[in-house]
């Protein structure tokens, strides 16, 4: 017998991967949570049916949504990562000497518990206690209460359930004032085939709070149409495509990230920003759609 694992999409499509095995399966009082053995892509981190991370390409989401943000900082030391209860944010943390204080927000420990136990390649980050804290809260209000932090990292599932509140202005109106003045958050936008209206609202409401914003666009064959978006912004009047990624990549090899990584190379650094045309496109629709 054959099993399958299917997420369905908006806009009547669907993703299958062959199940080798289910690993773990359990509801806690947020979400259900199953973790799978799967032929072509590994072990994989479902929640509410919807692929969060699996072994084959949870690289390049985990450091794109790190490293364009920790690199935009000259000294990141005080780190806050919203959600991200895998652990992959977190491991991609610590590959900068200067992050001290790396605190994970989670709000459901077992998403924690069971990526401990079933996705090592991730969670094994978090043992590292004597730079990681592990908090089990609501990310919206530990983000309310905290100041001077360097970066935040906002490592979300989708707009419904428990991380709805994350895509809300008040949320980034919150972030902005945690972040010292030089501070840079990044946060997972969503599909930008999907959900282009999302990933462009969340630009331009971050627009209005931050004066710098940039969008990443980055492969990740198991989400939704293979393609996501990740949304930069700078509390500091800084650009980082200005020297053509010149600072980034003298930041790079500095903190030693060569060698380290296994999608982000430092000729990247600077065209990752780029914006594809039909974004470019979506925005102006956007725009033309609220101002009508
Ligand atoms: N955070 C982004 C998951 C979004 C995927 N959405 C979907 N499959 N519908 C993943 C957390 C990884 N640390």
């Amino acid at each position: 017998m054959e099993l399958w694992f299917s997420e369905d999409f908006s806009g009547g499509s669907r993703f299958g991967a062959r199940v080798c095995q289910v690993l773990a399966s359990e509801t806690s009082e947020f979400q259900r949570i199953d973790i799978l053995s799967t032929e072509a892509f590994g072990r994989m981190l479902v929640i509410d049916g919807k692929v969060q991370a699996c072994e084959l390409d949870e690289f390049i989401y985990h450091e794109m949504l790190t490293h364009p943000a920790l690199l935009s900082h000259p000294d990141p030391k005080r780190i806050l990562v919203a959600g991200g209860g895998d652990g992959g944010t977190v491991r991609e943390c610590l590959k900068h000497p200067s992050a001290e204080e790396i605190v994970l927000v989670e709000i459901d420990r077992k998403v924690i518990e069971l990526c401990q136990t079933h996705m090592p390649g991730l969670a094994s980050a978090l043992a590292d206690t004597s730079r990681v804290k592990v908090r089990p809260d609501d990310a919206a209000e530990v983000i309310r209460a905290a100041r001077d932090m360097d970066v935040i990292l906002v490592d979300s599932s989708d707009p419904v359930g428990p991380s709805e509140a994350l895509f809300q202005p008040a949320f980034y109106g919150e972030i902005h004032r945690a972040l010292a003045d030089d501070g840079i958050v990044c946060l997972q936008a969503g599909s930008p085939f999907l959900g282009a209206f999302q990933v462009t609202k969340m630009v331009l409401d971050l627009k209005a709070l931050f004066p710098v914003v940039h969008l990443l666009t980055i492969p990740v064959p198991t989400y939704p149409g293979g393609t996501w978006c990740l949304a930069l912004a700078s509390k500091a009047d800084w650009n980082p495509r200005g020297d053509g990624g010149a600072t980034l990549k003298e930041r790079f090899e500095k903190r030693n990230l060569e060698g380290k990584l296994s999608y982000l190379t430092p000729a990247m650094l600077g065209p990752c920003f780029e914006v594809p045309q039909f974004l470019m496109k979506a925005f102006r629709q956007h725009q033309q759609a609220v101002t009508v």
